[in-house]
């Protein structure tokens, strides 16, 4: 057994389990990727011994139990990587912490109308509440990449949990075409380019679980 394993849902549709994953797979980090498939009869009998709150993601490290997509994030930045998950100066950082605590708890009608899901391709006109979600989330990447991107290609130059947490926004934004400014829209293909990126997607794309009992529950 790894000292790391990570507990994640069907890659499909399991946004949050998306972003520490990466996080995992981005900074070189050995683990054993236990996966559970969501909405099944089975489901919470499988989760029960890992997950306190019954969801994923969840990291199991020696004794600690760690769930909720942001605090492994944390936890990973602060044990493994003697905190290298933000950036390193203080001011970057503050704002790293602010648009993830943003995207982790704000954006109901994103999460709602436009899930996660690696398999679609097709132009969804939003709601005008969506879009103002949207045009939030643009404003974010083009102020982050604007003043702090200079050093690299990510939010705040070189990769970072930030990154993480956006990462499946751009899933949602490339399947449902979101219509972004031109520094955003530089940054989704950056986030879609990257190689992890890019190998969640295409695991996401070779499982068979049907979309109607996400969308249902709202995932
Ligand atoms: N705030 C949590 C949300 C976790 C969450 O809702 N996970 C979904 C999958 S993406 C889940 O486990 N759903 C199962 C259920 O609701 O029964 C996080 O950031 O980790």
């Amino acid at each position: 057994m790894k000292d790391i394993r990570l507990v994640i849902g069907n890659q499909n549709y399991s946004s949050w389990s998306m972003c520490p994953w990466l996080l995992l797979k981005m900074f070189d980090i050995d683990f054993e990727e236990i996966q559970i498939t969501l909405y099944q009869d089975d489901t919470a009998e499988k989760l029960g011994p890992y997950s306190p709150s019954l969801k994923v993601p969840v990291l199991l490290h020696q004794e600690v139990t760690v769930w909720d997509s942001l605090a492994i994030c944390e936890y990973i930045s602060e044990i493994v990587l003697v905190g290298s998950g933000w950036p390193c100066n203080p001011k970057r950082r503050a704002s790293a912490r602010s648009v993830s605590a943003e995207m982790h708890s704000e954006f109901p009608n994103l999460k709602k109308d436009w899930p996660m899901n690696c398999k679609a391709s097709y132009q969804l006109t939003p709601s005008d509440v969506l879009a103002n979600e949207i045009a939030r989330i643009n404003a974010i990447w083009s102020c982050c990449r604007h003043r702090y991107g200079e050093n690299g290609n990510y939010l705040y130059g070189r990769f970072s949990i930030a990154d993480c947490m956006f990462a499946p926004i751009a899933v949602c934004f490339e399947a449902y075409g979101a219509e972004l400014s031109g520094d955003a829209t530089i940054y989704l293909q950056t986030l879609l380019d990257n190689p992890f990126v890019q190998k969640w997607i295409s695991f996401g794309r070779r499982e068979k679980e049907p979309l109607s009992i996400v969308y249902a529950s709202n995932a």
